[in-house]
């Protein structure tokens, strides 16, 4: 029997879909499809980057639309808050009970008590900022500041080079030099790691910035294993060696830079041994660096998002994207810098929101516990969370939690699974999962738009955000159109704002692509989206933003109590903290030898991480991969992956960076002790105690 037979005979399909989540890859996949039920999920070679594979956990996504954490119906909350008391209720119900405090609320405290709280969830544009703001633009709730990621690196290069695309992974391949800094593709964004690879077979020196000894600085031929952030000395005393010694590229910066000047001044004090005295690093691997990065061309710079969680953000992001200008590596295949694409299509959600934004208060999301806890005229009465987890990814977890733990507080988690925010919810609404609407992904690793469309039918009750966003404006009586009522209506409305052709290639094939797929060249076929297509290398309007002004340095508070500082970066178990739910093991804290020992540590030992604002209790893994006096615990774990139900952002503070608001999620100031638990079986009352051994 053939393979087509064999489908036919049991009803199997593959379907063409993507995936959107929040990662720079954007797989096109291939979804086998039995009885109406995923089997598995596979790479496709649609888009030619996923090249046919994919990652472990999306091949295992299956798992969480069918998996025990599964939202099948709404729910209203019975009991005491978080006592996972609950009544199954009809949309109609739940809709209907939701409208009808909304509009209580607002008539007694006004619209700004009302708080939408969303962020990427699927990340597919049609999912957000579509009706969903269209309604709470109408209803004149409180705005919300998207700050918890790639503020800081978004305000830097939009700065200086406006939205100009960046090096496409294929032209990783020409690099010479290829530096990654403060990204980690073998976790991030997998797709990369093949051009990486096939560089360094033609020869290619790769270096790597990065306070963890990654798999790619095993690899590579310089890694600056540097202190959490100090990337912006580091960056500077380059741009102060080329300087120095003329090796800055002068005609590059006449024709089509402003500011160096400027710049040259702020860098002229990071000798490499200031520099390297911050950075605990050793001064000669940043003249190494600094030679490699003169001498080689064409030498690209892959800006990640792990430099720009921290004090000095802005400013990291600021001289790392400066250098190939100063340097002068634009205009050569496989020369300049990537960072995100996101906005490469120059695409604008207003046209397709079609409602103006209110002048109400705007609330930066990473200060969602002071928000809860603190505002006033009016205080927040009303929390509506989708496309988002905040109990598990937002800073000052405790204070989140305090906050959404308010009795008079009504919340609204609108998700697929029951995540730990969905735990503390009033009302609870069932989403479909990108294999069971339509939605479109937007590529920010390269530059595609491709088509999301439903593979199976929505899994029991569950719908759309759309839809249940059209839905529920009705009821609040708002004239909000028609053109949202479904996702297939919705995704003709959001499509018709796009070019032409773009619309086209997507609604027919799947897939439109964007400029990288004439793997532009930075300088020669893309230019700076900036007045007069200039690079602005000292913008005045930031320095006027930051309380210390730009390329400047902030030290860290030190503080004896808390000498190391934690880390969370991604990890390829979680996309931020979806599937989350499938990470049955105790989280591990990973440590360095050395201070492993001086606390009396061994692997596998429980060990409590504290500070000021919390603690985490865990076991611990002794690795010498880490920088010492840097320690790294995973990003978006689930309370359950923990002993006390406490996560990494329960040591992170809701301060932030230097500009912008971004969050501090590398820049935690920490202390770790063993946790000795010992048992008195002889006493029933006391069958367990846990007592810290002192070190
Ligand atoms: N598997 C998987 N893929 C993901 C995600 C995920 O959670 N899981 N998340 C997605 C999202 S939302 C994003 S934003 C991207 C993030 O992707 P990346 O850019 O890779 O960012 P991070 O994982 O935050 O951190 C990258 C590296 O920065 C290092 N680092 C930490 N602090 C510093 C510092 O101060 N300076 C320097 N130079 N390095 C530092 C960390 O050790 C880490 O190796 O990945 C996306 N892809
Ligand atoms: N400690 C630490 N914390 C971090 C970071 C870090 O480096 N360290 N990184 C931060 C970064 S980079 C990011 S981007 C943020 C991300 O933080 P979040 O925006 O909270 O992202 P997720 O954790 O993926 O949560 C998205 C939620 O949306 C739900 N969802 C998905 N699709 C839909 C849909 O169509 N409809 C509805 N209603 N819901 C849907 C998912 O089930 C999931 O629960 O986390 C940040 N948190
Ligand atoms: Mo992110």
């Amino acid at each position: 029997m053939s393979q087509a037979d064999d489908d036919l005979k049991w009803g199997r399909s593959k379907i063409d879909t993507v995936c959107p989540l929040d990662c720079p890859d954007t797989c096109s996949l291939e979804v086998t499809v039995e009885n109406g039920k995923i089997l598995s999920i596979d790479g496709s070679d649609k888009n030619p980057i996923t090249d046919g594979y994919i990652c472990g956990k999306v091949r295992r996504f299956g798992e969480r639309v069918y998996g025990d954490a599964r939202i099948h119906q709404p729910r209203i909350r019975t009991g005491p808050r978080s006592a996972g008391q609950w009544k199954t209720a009809t949309w109609d119900e739940a809709l209907g009970s939701i409208a009808s405090r909304m509009t209580e609320i607002r008539q007694q405290w006004g619209g700004e008590s009302i708080l939408p709280f969303s962020y990427g969830g699927s990340n597919g544009l049609l999912s957000q900022d579509t009706v969903d703001a269209r309604l709470f633009r109408q209803f004149g709730a409180a705005r919300l500041a998207r700050t918890v990621c790639s503020i800081p690196t978004r305000t830097a290069s939009q700065a200086l080079y406006g939205k100009m695309p960046g090096v496409t992974y294929a032209d990783y391949c020409n690099a010479k030099l290829i530096v990654i800094w403060g990204a980690n593709p073998s976790s991030s964004s997998i797709h990369l790691l093949p051009y990486i690879r096939s560089a360094q077979e033609a020869g290619a020196a790769l270096v790597v910035i990065d306070p963890r000894r990654t798999n790619l600085a095993r690899r590579a031929d310089l890694h600056l294993a540097l202190k959490p952030g100090t990337d912006v000395v580091v960056a500077l005393s380059i741009h102060r060696y080329l300087f120095e010694q003329s090796l800055a590229a002068e005609q590059f910066l006449a024709e089509h830079t402003e500011g160096a000047i400027r710049l040259r001044e702020r860098a002229a004090e990071w000798t490499f041994d200031r520099a390297a005295a911050v950075a605990g690093l050793d001064p000669e691997l940043l003249e190494n660096f600094a030679e490699m990065y003169t001498d080689i061309s064409p030498a690209v710079v892959r800006c990640g998002w792990g430099l720009e969680r921290n004090r000095n953000g802005v400013n990291a992001a600021l001289a790392i994207l400066a250098l190939p200008a100063i340097a002068g590596k634009f205009g050569v295949r496989g020369g300049g810098y990537s960072m995100s694409n996101a906005d490469a299509w120059m695409l604008s959600p207003d046209d397709w929101i079609g409602a103006p934004e209110p002048n109400t208060r705007i609330v930066n999301m990473n200060k969602l516990g002071r928000a809860l806890l603190e505002y006033r005229d009016p205080p927040i009465q009303m929390l509506f969370v989708y496309n988002c987890n905040p109990v598990a990814t937002m800073p000052n977890q405790n204070l989140v939690l305090k906050g959404m733990n308010r009795e008079d507080l009504f919340t609204v988690v609108f998700d697929q699974v029951m995540t730990d925010t969905a735990d503390l919810a009033d009302v609870v609404l069932p989403a479909t999962t990108f294999l069971e609407s339509y939605d479109v992904a937007r590529s920010y690793g390269s530059t595609n738009l491709q088509l999301a469309r439903p593979v199976i039918e929505a899994v029991e009750n569950a719908r759309p955000n759309v839809e249940v966003f059209a839905e529920l404006a009705t009821r609040l009586g708002l004239d909000i159109g028609t053109d949202y009522a479904s996702d297939a209506e919705a995704l003709l409305r959001l499509t018709a704002d796009f070019p032409d052709e773009a619309q086209r290639a997507l609604m027919e094939g799947g897939l439109a692509e964007g400029v990288a797929r004439g793997r532009p060249i930075q300088f020669r076929d893309v230019f700076p989206r900036t007045t007069g297509r200039k690079v602005y290398l000292f913008p005045e309007h930031l320095e006027q933003q930051s309380s210390i002004g730009l390329y400047r340095y902030k030290t860290e508070n030190e503080n004896r109590d808390y000498p190391l500082t934690l880390i969370s970066p991604a990890t390829e178990k979680t996309i931020c903290s979806t599937l989350g739910e499938l990470r049955a093991r105790v989280a591990r804290l990973h440590i360095h030898p050395a201070d492993a020992e001086s606390r009396g540590l061994s692997t596998g030992d429980t060990v409590r991480i504290f500070n000021d604002l919390g603690e985490v209790h865990c076991t611990v893994a002794i690795n010498a991969d880490m920088r010492s006096g840097t320690v790294g615990l995973p990003k978006g774990l689930w309370r359950m992956s923990t002993l006390n139900g406490s996560t990494a952002n329960a040591l992170v503070s809701d301060s932030l960076t230097d500009i912008g608001g971004g969050a501090v999620f590398n820049d935690a100031r920490v202390q770790v002790a063993r946790v000795v638990t010992v048992s008195f079986t002889e006493d029933p009352m006391l069958t367990k105690n846990t007592v810290e051994q002192p070190h």
